[in-house]
């Protein structure tokens, strides 16, 4: 006890050297809520947390932006919205009469204060008192949470110590070498045999374990080099506070290129396959990652492991093209390494990824391998332009859905959008655009149909729903780029929402952030350092009723299962692949 709460001091102190991202986002510490804020329990920050009737998103709101709020239950009343702290009525409005929101079971009202634009702080209350969490309006008022959130990667390197002027609190002894990695049975070749070593340094541990998994690495590295390739100028004005800041290199692409050191070495250069993971043969205890010395291993090549790999360096290869002076002849070395990948998966085209019977760590096992086919080949078809990967695109005919680890889809999508036109000629622009007209306005109409004004689906609660909504938005905002619409926008701002608060457990899901958040993620790393705070800028995974961890939810519903536990690796880990689409979201609503 007594330790926690030295280290709770420690952990302020320190977090006045952790620049910008690290810190919590309303520097409430300092401040004090309304009094009438009642407490029913203690916050993060150790105020007052909320009363759980508002929903709002905790952290904030572009002053152009649809703002909205849930009531949950009571009577249809007016309410109020108020400035902090100078408690000056700035709005009075109605709520919407009350619905059914089946994936909570509760009865809910819709509160809507766009009109509300200056740049402040402000709460709502209701006619009976209730009040919600504070939360901001102004053009900065997603820039930390984003900052955290891509800073996240930071604090999840393998293979480096961080130390207290990058990591505040944070800090630690390096783990995981992987220098010494072996070649398990299931990876064996003639050159490298059972129990051969090779070196695969680097890279992001995979979540709140320590293992590093390609094809969930894929997603993860692709979904920031897009960010970056979609918004570079803001990039330029980001510094994360990493040991590369001082460069002239934008810091997610010097965050980046960590992953892309580790992913390089995960392919044999002797026939340009890939390792499909590099993990112990059982999970970790929560230590410290270099308390975590169990022998690592490299398993058995993977078609999916290859294709996801190929995508990411052709992108990569694109990317850094522009870097060579900081990144000497990084670009040809990621094409030729994406091509290698290429042959390989089309020599060994149904490699799927067999557990083997001694090996515990998550198998990230996919049986279905058309749409890495269709991703791989559309990146490859943007990178060289050759008709090849295009008719490869073609003949797979992969349809337009929201991606996730195990389908990449949408991600073959993304990709063409870069494609010259020229090169793609009107016939394949007509159909690529049905498909995105047909997305969105599904996405579009779930979120009208929604009572919580969220397009979020009862198929959607799976594991790591966070994310399923944080793709969603992203989605949209891709779409968004090219079309321009309001209600695409909308929609991805209430999905944000959704994750930042406005949700029927009432967290902000991201770890440092708004006045309720998780403090005891499913993060080896958080659960066994000696800080409260678990380590900031994390998306926990979210609801979801599968409960594979066995744990004890509050509640049975999709959206109501959440529990804030370390026991609860099916709601409450964080994730490399959850993260990247939070990053982006919260780059596109401030730079579109
Ligand atoms: O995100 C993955 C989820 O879709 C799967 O249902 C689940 C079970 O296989 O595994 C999740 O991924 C985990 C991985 O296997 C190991 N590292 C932690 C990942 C997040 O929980």
């Amino acid at each position: 006890m007594q330790t926690k709460t030295l280290s709770k001091l420690v952990a302020s102190a320190l977090i006045l050297v952790c620049l910008g991202a690290c810190q919590h986002t309303k520097d409430s510490v300092s401040e004090s809520p309304p009094e009438s804020l009642s407490a029913n329990s203690a916050s993060p920050t150790g105020l007052p947390a909320l009363p759980s009737r508002i929903h709002v998103n905790q952290l904030g709101f572009l002053p152009k932006d649809t703002k909205q709020a849930v009531v949950v239950g009571g009577q249809t009343t007016s309410f109020r919205v108020y400035n902090w702290p100078d408690r000056q009525q700035v709005m009075v409005g109605k709520m919407s009469e009350k619905r059914l929101w089946p994936l909570s079971g509760e009865e809910v009202a819709t509160i809507d204060f766009s009109q509300v634009t200056q740049t402040g702080e402000y709460f709502i209350e209701l006619a009976d008192g209730t009040r919600s969490a504070t939360f901001s309006i102004g053009q900065l008022a997603l820039a930390k949470v984003h900052d955290a959130a891509l800073k996240a990667y930071y604090f999840n390197r393998a293979s480096v110590a961080l130390g207290a002027e990058h990591a505040g609190p944070w800090a630690r002894a390096m783990g995981h070498p992987d220098t010494e990695v072996m070649i398990h049975a299931s990876a064996a070749s003639e050159l490298r045999p059972t129990g051969s070593m090779i070196s695969a340094p680097k890279g992001w541990y995979d979540a709140g374990d320590y293992g590093k998994y390609v094809v969930n690495s894929g997603i993860s590295t692709y979904t920031l080099l897009l960010a970056y390739r979609h918004m570079p100028q803001f990039y330029q004005t980001r510094s994360l506070a990493i040991p590369e800041s001082s460069d002239t290199v934008p810091d997610i692409l010097n965050e980046i290129s960590w992953n892309l050191a580790w992913l390089e070495a995960m392919q044999d250069p002797n026939d340009g396959g890939v390792y499909h993971k590099l993990t112990t043969l059982n999970f970790a205890p929560a230590v410290m990652p270099s308390e975590a010395q169990a022998q690592r291993y490299v398993m058995q090549k993977s078609t999916a492991a290859a294709l996801n790999f190929a995508a990411v360096m052709a992108l990569a290869s694109d990317v850094y093209a522009d870097f060579a002076e900081h990144f000497p002849g990084h670009s040809q070395r990621y094409k030729q390494a994406a091509l290698q990948a290429w042959q390989w998966a089309k020599t060994h085209p149904q490699q799927i990824y067999q557990q083997p019977a001694d090996v515990k760590t998550g198998a990230y096992g996919d049986k279905n391998l058309n749409d890495e086919f269709a991703f791989a080949a559309a990146q490859l078809f943007v990178l060289t332009g050759e008709g090849r990967f295009l008719q490869e695109f073609d003949d797979l005919a992969p349809t337009l859905s929201v991606p996730s680890w195990n389908n990449t889809a949408g991600l073959a999508y993304y990709a063409l959008l870069e494609a010259p036109l020229t090169a793609l000629g009107k016939q394949h622009q007509q159909k690529l655009e049905q498909q995105w007209s047909n997305m969105t306005a599904e996405i579009v109409e779930q979120y009208s149909a929604s009572a919580y004004h969220v397009p979020m689906l009862v198929s959607d609660f799976v594991w790591g729903s966070n994310a399923v909504a944080m793709n969603k938005a992203m989605l949209l905002l891709i779409a968004n780029r090219h079309v321009k619409q309001a209600q695409i926008r909308e929609a991805a701002v209430a999905l944000l929402d959704y994750v930042l608060g406005r949700n029927p457990t009432g967290y902000a899901y991201v770890t440092g952030f708004g006045d309720k958040s998780p403090m005891h993620i499913h993060h080896r790393p958080s659960q066994a350092d000696q800080v409260l705070e678990p380590v900031p800028g994390w998306l926990a995974g979210g609801a979801q009723n599968g409960w594979q961890d066995k744990c004890a939810y509050p509640s049975s519903t999709p959206a109501g299962s959440y529990l804030d536990d370390f026991c609860s690796y099916s709601t409450n880990e964080i994730a490399i692949n959850w993260n990247a689409p939070l990053v982006y979201v919260l780059a596109a609503l401030q730079t579109q």
